[in-house]
């Protein structure tokens, strides 16, 4: 047994100065039932824990660093940057050059404003979507999260999905009711809610690829449509593209689509691992943001210098060549062993992976909507998790979230993590 003292004995002080003892959720380790680790450093694909235990990771801070911890090249830019001071609560050339990036990346955004969290980008783009639209109402699709604003906390996916909670007390009702919930992959639940309401539908928004029930998949047709029936009924189409976007290519899961939202929701990666979100769309919509607009929308550390500089550092390793389907093909030969290995086990559990996304759901059932994801068996995952972490794997603590595979994952990882998982398997079946 490794030994985990020394999280555990600072996981008691934690809990006496910070609810629940972290800062997010998921990070408690409650959906597999153990404390969490603390973590000391990091580096590659690994991380390391207080008490000098290391770990792959397959975490990645939740989807920011496609480049692994620690690139050199992201570390210096932030170095460099924080050399010049770390705040400027005032304009500078990164906001611009970062903004230039991502408006050059993703066809659909002519202007981009930087925020600090993919939360406070999506409740800015359904602000700014009401105003436009002059409506209230929002649709969105059970098992898709867009951060913890208000209106998104119904029948949301991550820490909610895997605490059973649909709701949030301190969510108002009058809040809540304007929050219409549809099924992911199934435009007739669409369609309907649209012919009752259609009217007063400010936006439609969505994960394109769902990742936060697990890795869901849009169905072919299925994002077309919706951008259909929002036209058709003059609502916006806001992508959440938190998690997606530079996930799949160098720009958004929108270009692989080729479809054009109204808005798109960023944050993660464009931020090199530094808390940045940011949210762009068409020149006419946001030009209503202030001060060009009335839409009222700050931030005190919005474009921060650092995390400009560590978005821009990261944004430039992206465009080397072959970036992504390189990343493709080592999350793949993960993919495949792991196939492999579960049939060698008479297990028939599903595994959902787009580039460099996977998940491994304990569920015989094909995984294409919420309902299916609900089908998991969480307490066979919270023991297959527990003993992975055992041997030196950290996969995500809940069964509703995602693999991350980074650049910095080397063959030996992923021969490592295969032989790993085969002999957890061969303990708990
Ligand atoms: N909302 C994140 C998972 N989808 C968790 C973020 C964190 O705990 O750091």
């Amino acid at each position: 047994m490794l030994s985990m003292d020394k999280s555990k004995e600072i996981f008691i002080t934690a809990k006496e100065y910070i609810p629940g003892g972290v800062n997010s959720p998921v990070r408690a380790f409650k959906a597999v039932g153990m404390d969490p680790l603390f973590i000391k450093k990091t580096k590659g694909s690994k991380i390391y824990d207080l008490d000098g235990n290391s770990f792959i990771d397959y975490v990645c801070s939740w989807g920011p660093l496609i480049l692994g911890h620690a690139h050199p090249q992201v570390v210096q830019a932030i170095c460099q940057a924080a050399e010049l001071g770390t705040s400027y609560g005032a304009p500078c050339e990164g906001e611009v050059e970062l903004a230039r990036m991502i408006c050059e990346a993703i066809p659909s955004i002519d202007k981009v404003r930087m925020v600090n969290s993919g939360t406070e980008a999506t409740m800015s783009a359904v602000r700014l979507a009401r105003a436009y639209t002059g409506r209230n109402a929002i649709l969105k699709f059970a098992g898709c999260y867009h951060g913890h604003g208000d209106s998104f906390l119904i029948k949301a996916g991550s820490g909610l999905l895997t605490a059973g909670v649909p709701n949030s007390p301190g969510v108002p009702a009058a809040i809540a009711e304007q929050t219409l919930v549809a099924n992911y992959n199934d435009i007739d639940s669409v369609t309907k809610i649209f012919a009752q309401a259609g009217s007063d539908i400010a936006a439609v928004i969505v994960e394109p690829v769902a990742g936060n029930m697990g890795l869901v998949l849009p169905e072919p047709g299925f994002l077309q449509a919706l951008r259909e029936i929002t036209e058709q009924y003059g609502a916006l189409m806001i992508f959440d593209e938190v998690i997606s976007g530079f996930r799949f290519c160098y720009g958004g899961y929108q270009n692989i689509l080729g479809i054009t939202p109204d808005l798109t929701a960023l944050g993660k990666i464009i931020g090199g691992g530094l808390p940045v979100g940011a949210y762009g769309g068409k020149r006419e919509i946001m030009s209503m943001i202030a001060p060009e607009g009335d839409v009222y929308q700050a931030g005190t550390l919005s474009g921060n210098p650092l995390a400009m500089a560590a978005g821009i550092a990261s944004l430039k390793l992206l465009q080397a060549k072959n970036f992504y389907s390189s990343l493709e093909i080592t999350t793949s030969r993960l993919t495949n062993g792991l196939k492999t290995i579960l049939a060698d086990h008479g297990l028939n559990y599903q595994i959902n992976q787009s580039g460099s996304l996977f998940c491994l759901f304990f569920t015989n059932v094909q995984v294409a909507d919420y309902v299916a994801v609900l089908s998991c068996d969480t307490e066979k995952y919270a023991e297959f998790f527990r003993a992975l972490l055992q041997k030196g794997i950290y996969f995500p603590p809940s069964q509703f979230e995602l693999c991350f595979v980074s650049s910095a994952h080397l063959p030996q990882d992923i021969e490592k993590t295969l032989a790993e998982i085969d002999k957890v398997l061969d303990e708990i079946y």
